[in-house]
């Protein structure tokens, strides 16, 4: 088979037809439905009583007609958690919706839930948790067989299913037959993509990004070492690595609220719609698809505010895409680089054709004219021909209108793509210089758009320095990543600190050093994933600020003091 286009030859792991569908899809939704909706838990423990599942008004194409209202044309089911709670009736456990008193026991929500996607035309996923926390087999050799026959319930009896999510929780130090099951699953359903680590790594085409708050890593491929799968190695997770031995993209599972199931105590602790447009940035806008939980209450319904937030952010980007001002521009031009080469061209309207540099350049240049009358922008939205793998290693957006070029913004990976915020301007003149590790550099799509930007006071005051990221600044992470110590290189007043945490449940302290010791400025109970302080008086004397935590920190725990 040739891959090259245009006679360039691919550089490192190349993704399939699927994986580029998935990606251009780009967002998805998860489902956390069952046992602990009604037993207000995370993690069942797998004794509950199957009693207990007794949803009230459940509407599943309800659910679905919501999502799709929310632009998610994707959406993924629990059909069995930790406890092993089954949402269909499997023949293989007695712990099931056969014994609830839903429908009498003759109910199928996953027989709903495919049925509700099939009928609206939206992909379906399904979550087997190999962790089964009820079944007497879990850790012997015999769950490997019993859970390939649950698996083959799932791709036998409910038609298209596009893909089975293999969590990894509790299943680390575990012997499972993942070959057997990625067979069963491959056998019947081929066109179905798998989700996981650890021993289905070899048949996984999509992956987890090491947290569960939101975000990939700033600097973050598809391509990755497959060492890094295998181990479940959480920063390599987040960050890929270019010209990595697999291309598996990353999805970026976070929920809408702060627990995957629902519980009614959230019901104000829903993400805002700007929240979940930044999720957006920092997950498709970062070369990764967004996966958004949304987790319907115990009448079966997703609440109001959820649906709500996720169809306004959806809108606002919505409308950020929408215009591509390079379109009134008309103007892509790089001919300096371009001109002796037959494959240089400047068209990104269709996949099929693309923009490279010359074959023997590492960078490009494109100078962007826009008319006298073009308005406002602030986004960037690039995107790699990763059929030809991922290449771009940095970028930068300069402003050229002044006599002295202005920096936009400073960019490392690509991959499909690529949005970023930079100051909003009527910019005339503007130049995007890319590098790559290989020659030539190749895009499928550019764009310049204008996101409506969050005015609101709350917006205001985050826009403020970040102290943590200021050049003079270092952030120290302890080896057991339950603290990070912040220096600021200089005495700088605050009265702000955010920072994402890894789980919840844990309790953290925040700490100012007044030049001899530290006292603590804040502590509390990890309600949410991403925990925001805003004290009542500044701090004006401190260079340093510690925070620590009872479970370990996220990767990137992504600290803000302003
Ligand atoms: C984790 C699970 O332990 C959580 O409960 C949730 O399902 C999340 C998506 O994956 O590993």
């Amino acid at each position: 088979m040739d891959n090259t286009y245009f006679g360039i030859e691919p550089f490192g792991s190349t993704p399939t037809a699927r994986q580029i569908d998935h990606l251009k899809i780009g967002k998805k939704a998860f489902i956390h439905f069952g046992i602990n909706t009604f037993s207000n838990s995370e993690w069942g423990n797998g004794k509950e009583s199957p009693e207990l599942f007794d949803p009230s008004d459940l509407n599943i194409r309800g659910w679905v007609c919501d999502l799709k209202k929310a632009g998610f044309e994707f959406i993924i089911l629990t059909a069995k958690h930790h406890d092993g709670f089954c949402l269909w009736p499997s023949k293989y456990t007695k712990h099931s919706v056969k014994n609830s008193p839903y429908k009498n026991g003759d109910g199928d929500i996953v027989r709903e839930f495919t049925d509700a996607c099939h009928e609206f035309n939206v992909k379906v996923g399904i979550y087997v948790s190999p962790w089964d926390r009820n079944s007497e087999y879990w850790g012997k050799d015999e769950y490997s067989i019993i859970y390939a026959k649950q698996m083959e319930e799932i791709v036998t009896q409910y038609g298209t299913i596009d893909e089975i999510w293999l969590d990894a929780a509790g299943s680390h130090e575990t012997r499972y037959d993942w070959g057997l099951w990625a067979y069963t699953v491959k056998k019947h359903q081929p066109n179905a993509v798998i989700f996981g680590s650890l021993g289905a790594s070899p048949y996984i085409e999509m992956r987890w990004g090491g947290n569960e708050c939101g975000f990939a890593g700033k600097t973050h491929y598809a391509s990755i070492d497959e060492s890094s799968l295998l181990e479940e190695i959480r920063n390599e997770l987040n960050r890929g690595k270019i010209g990595g031995n697999r291309y598996v993209p990353t999805e970026v599972d976070v929920s809408i609220r702060p627990g995957w199931f629902y519980h009614k105590d959230q019901d104000d602790l829903v993400k805002s719609s700007r929240r979940i447009d930044d999720i957006w940035f920092r997950s498709v806008g970062n070369n990764a698809i967004m996966l958004l939980n949304f987790p319907p209450d115990r009448t079966g319904n997703i609440f109001r505010t959820d649906i709500e937030n996720a169809i306004d952010s959806n809108l606002r980007i919505k409308r950020m895409l929408s215009v591509n001002l390079l379109d009134a521009a008309g103007v892509i031009a790089d001919s300096r680089y371009c001109e002796n080469s037959g494959i240089c061209k400047a068209v990104f309207a269709d996949d099929a054709l693309f923009y490279a540099s010359a074959a023997d350049k590492t960078s490009a240049v494109i100078d962007i004219t826009l008319p006298d009358n073009s308005p406002a922008s602030n986004v960037l939205i690039i995107g790699e021909k990763v059929e030809l793998g991922e290449r771009i290693t940095s970028f930068t957006l300069e402003s050229l209108d002044s006599e002295e070029a202005k920096i936009l913004y400073q960019g490392t990976s690509v991959g499909y793509l690529r949005a970023v915020k930079f100051e909003k301007g009527e910019y005339k003149r503007l130049r995007l210089t890319l590098y790559g590790i290989v020659a030539p550099i190749t895009l499928r799509t550019l764009s310049l758009n204008y996101y409506e930007e969050d005015t609101s006071p709350e917006a205001l005051l985050m826009k403020r320095t970040n102290l943590a990221e200021l050049e003079s600044a270092k952030t120290v992470i302890s080896d057991d990543r339950k603290s990070a110590e912040v220096t600021f290189g200089g005495i700088y007043p605050f009265d702000t600190v955010c920072f994402n945490c890894y789980w919840d449940g844990g309790e953290y302290t925040v700490s100012a050093f007044d030049g001899s010791k530290y006292y603590s400025i804040a502590t509390g109970t990890a309600k949410d994933r991403n925990i925001q302080i805003k004290l009542d008086e500044p701090i004006t004397s401190s260079y340093q600020v510690k925070i620590e935590y009872t479970k370990p920190l996220s990767q990137e725990p992504d600290i803000k003091i302003m």
